[in-house]
């Protein structure tokens, strides 16, 4: 496979609201990213990936977009921008935007004008017909379709109804995202990271979805639609490749068997995407408030599955959670007794997995998701809108509280916990926009790096041989573990060099490892202290890298 620099990055994922106050309103912010552009570049990610920053009246906290070429007003100016890009790239890192342009704001001019009149030049940048043509339910509840006191008609929205869908059929809203990607492609930023792409595309003859199934809809009805790859073609020729950048597409509803007529090499459209596999893998029918059982085995099938699906001709990105799933140690780990055993573990899983590693802000401390007892204290309006709707219907409110304090958006969204000083070092206003997570005072970034031991150096070491080791980055993968219920282990391997994983799911010490044998092996990375007596057995949530010794 052809070396890039975008294959060898590790992705840091920030969500600027909650990372670091640093005017005291209560509100993450650009000056407050520039503040700790030490800390992560000490951390060793080279890659930062900013959930949007541009002018929004912040319905979706940013992923509503009224101006794609303004910094929203709580986060500071263009020329904060522009100090943020140059400390990155004096660092030797690199800065990934947002792109959010399957919808817009409703506040945007576009959809003011549009809206105003059916006769309006701008009408046809949207969606607009006299009565809903399907039954389509939006991801964040009741219909996608919304009736306009201003024309009359109703136009189209998957999000909620202040996020409209643009009209990609248009050739004139294509150009116009093309001109404003080249605006901050010109300032000098590093890629794209391209929210809901696969749903760009509509399927025009508006099929129904079957109203009890909103998880199948998604790849049915929503993703990859008939002229999808049709635009991704025009915008790669039109704009990325003119540029050294790098691209990766939120995939939702993007299955293995279409993965790479988005990321193959030949293609010419996307470098990498974010595939949804063990993401949604809890999803009952009903989404992400109705969750269903899984076994880990599926958890495992998921990675083979992608693996094999890309193989040499394309490339994904991993990720173990971001800024609309729970906290990864919480869902995946242990986050009481093993929180910081089982956090190094995902670690090791992310930083050794096949693929360009995206790790999501205070996940290098191992922070875990929150359960606020009253739901005023929620803020995301995916959880506001359930619950609302759950009320309108009569559920039952403490099951649905349960359900949000493990699925909610919210868990991922607190404040970064930055030391043990009120609101956790956060902000000094006396309430931030949301509450930090009561645990702050155990897990911050203070203590982190007071201790050798913390999460974050374990991070920070494994970015480090990551580096160092092609092998991780490009070498093959197999799995080995051959369907254990506790083990996940797998095989990394090229040339240049040879590894062996194992990761102990388990809060149970477990025996029976199957190591190779006929080989050398050694040792060469593990979250616990190294004893020879534990040499087939591993304790609970034990991740050990082996390399071969050739
Ligand atoms: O968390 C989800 C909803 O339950 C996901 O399905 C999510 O909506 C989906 O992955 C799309 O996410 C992206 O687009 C949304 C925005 O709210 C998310 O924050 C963003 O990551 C609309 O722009
Ligand atoms: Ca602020």
């Amino acid at each position: 496979m052809a070396r890039t620099w975008w294959k060898e990055a590790v992705i840091y994922q920030i969500y600027p609201r909650s990372f670091k106050d640093s005017n005291g309103d209560g509100i993450g912010d650009l000056r407050g990213i520039i503040e700790k552009l030490n800390y992560l570049k000490n951390l060793g990610v080279d890659v930062l990936w900013l959930s949007p920053i541009y002018r929004s009246p912040n319905d979706d906290n940013g992923y509503d977009i009224s101006d794609y070429r303004a910094i929203m007003e709580e986060f500071g100016t263009l020329s904060d921008f522009d100090e943020l890009l140059a400390g990155i790239h004096a660092r030797g890192m690199k800065l990934v935007m947002d792109l959010v342009v399957n919808h817009s704001s409703d506040e945007h001019p576009w959809f003011q004008e549009s809206r105003s009149s059916k006769d309006n030049p701008y009408r046809d940048y949207y969606f607009w017909r006299p009565e809903p043509p399907n039954n389509w339910i939006s991801f964040f509840g009741g219909s996608a379709w919304q009736h306009d006191e201003q024309s009359g008609e109703y136009y189209l929205h998957l999000f909620s109804r202040k996020q409209p869908d643009l009209n990609w059929e248009n050739q004139k809203v294509r150009e116009e995202v093309y001109s404003l990607m080249r605006f901050w492609l010109d300032k000098g930023i590093d890629g794209f990271r391209m929210d809901v792409i696969p749903f760009i595309s509509k399927r025009l003859d508006w099929p129904d979805m079957d109203p009890d199934d909103f998880s199948s809809a998604i790849e049915q009805i929503y993703a990859n639609g008939p002229r999808l790859h049709e635009y991704l073609q025009e915008m790669n020729r039109k704009v990325l490749s003119q540029y050294d950048v790098m691209t990766v597409g939120e995939a939702p509803g993007v299955p293995p068997r279409l993965a790479n007529l988005y990321v193959g090499e030949d293609r010419e459209e996307l470098n990498m995407i974010f595939h949804f596999g063990h993401m949604m893998l809890d999803w009952g029918p009903g989404g992400k408030f109705d969750p269903k059982d899984w076994s880990f085995n599926e958890f495992k099938e998921v990675f083979n599955t992608w693996h094999k699906a890309v193989g040499q001709k394309g490339w994904i990105s991993i990720f173990l959670d971001n800024h609309d799933f729970p906290r990864l140690v919480s869902r995946w780990g242990n986050a009481g007794e093993y929180r910081q055993e089982s956090a190094k573990l995902l670690a090791t899983l992310l930083l050794t997995m096949r693929g360009t590693p995206s790790i999501y802000q205070g996940t290098e401390i191992g922070m875990t998701n929150v359960a606020f007892e009253h739901i005023e204290d929620y803020r995301d309006l995916e959880t506001l809108n359930e619950y609302r709707e759950a009320k309108e219907r009569g559920d039952d409110l403490d099951a649905l509280l349960k359900t949000i304090h493990q699925v909610g958006r919210d868990n991922a969204r607190t404040p970064i916990q930055w030391d043990d000083s009120s609101n956790a070092g956060f902000t000094t206003a006396s309430e931030p926009w949301i509450r930090v997570n009561p645990n702050y005072r155990e897990i911050n970034v203070k203590s982190a790096l007071a201790d050798p031991n913390s999460v974050f150096y374990y991070y920070r070491h494994l970015l480090r041989l990551r580096k160092e080791n092609p092998a991780l980055v490009y070498g093959d993968y197999e799995c080995i573990d051959e369907g254990s219920d506790w083990l996940f282990a797998y095989h990394r391997w090229n040339k240049d060099g040879e590894f062996y994983i194992y990761l102990n799911f388990s809060s149970k010490e477990q025996n029976g490892l199957p190591l190779p044998t006929g080989i050398r092996i050694r040792l060469f990375v593990s979250n616990y202290h190294q004893d020879a007596s534990f040499k087939d057995t591993l304790r609970p949530w034990e991740a050990r890298v082996y390399q071969v010794v050739r």
